[in-house]
């Protein structure tokens, strides 16, 4: 039987601790605002709060099963919490960008939609054991690169048309997510869902480090510089 390590353990609570702490600094932060004004802090809250729930879960020894997957030896632990955390998650965080970018409903549509079509098919290339998988690997990580291609045409298109201080902090946060959201697929290779050089540790470990920044890092740039909310607030929507 396969049995998550301690230091497994240990990382899946720092990433549970951490995404709380976030979670609770962005409810404050969003209590210091008016009704109305708390957009992208309520957005940022629910990131971070769906985030601390999967970690919980998974820090409790639940959200996975072991899968040997075809040219592996050893059972490995299966996180399938993570997907349903990415699944509710990373179109949220691209919602906080879209926002402040004043994107259109339409191009936010198509971000959230291929976003969603890039987690479930990462989600079926982790569940399978045999080679299918790369299958679904390959057809997530083309969501992916069309993901990002609508992102830097459309939405970077709409953001142009901002104030100044709305629009450094929209090439910011954008290129932040696009280099940090490339990170995810090539860990994917590396961990134990694809060739297995890091280890089941060595991958939770980085996913707990690059959640953090991706969700709690993303959080505090965006949530810091309450001028540019203000100029960013969605009015209609
Ligand atoms: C997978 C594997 C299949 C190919 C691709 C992937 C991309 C995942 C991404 C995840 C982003 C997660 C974030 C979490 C925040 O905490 C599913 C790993 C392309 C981009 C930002």
């Amino acid at each position: 039987m396969v049995e998550p390590s301690d230091a497994v353990q240990i990382w899946l609570w720092i990433g549970t601790i951490g995404m709380a702490l976030g979670a609770l600094a962005f409810l404050f932060m969003a209590a210091r605002e008016k009704p109305g004004n708390r957009w992208f802090h309520t957005i940022t809250f629910f990131v971070a709060g769906i985030a601390a729930v999967a970690y919980l879960a998974m820090a409790l020894k639940q959200g996975w099963f072991p899968i040997l997957r075809e040219g592996q030896d050893m059972a490995e632990p299966f996180y399938w919490a993570r997907y349903v955390d990415w699944f509710f998650t990373t179109p949220l965080l691209l919602l906080d960008l879209a926002l402040l970018a004043g994107a259109t409903k339409e191009a936010i549509v198509w971000l959230l939609g291929l976003d969603v079509m890039m987690i479930a098919t990462g989600f079926f290339a982790g569940v399978t054991a045999s080679d299918i998988r790369w299958v679904w690997f390959i057809v997530s990580s083309v969501i992916f690169i069309w993901l990002l291609w609508v992102l830097l045409a459309e939405i970077l298109g709409a953001a142009r048309q901002r104030p100044p201080e709305v629009r450094a902090k929209f090439n910011q946060l954008a290129v932040l997510l696009a280099v940090l959201w490339t990170v995810y697929p090539i860990l994917w290779l590396l961990g134990t869902e694809g060739f297995n050089v890091i280890g089941i540790t060595g991958e939770v470990a980085t996913f707990a480090i690059i959640d953090l920044i991706a969700k709690v890092g993303f959080g505090f740039l965006l949530l810091s510089n309450r001028k540019v909310l203000e100029a960013a607030r969605p009015g209609a929507v």
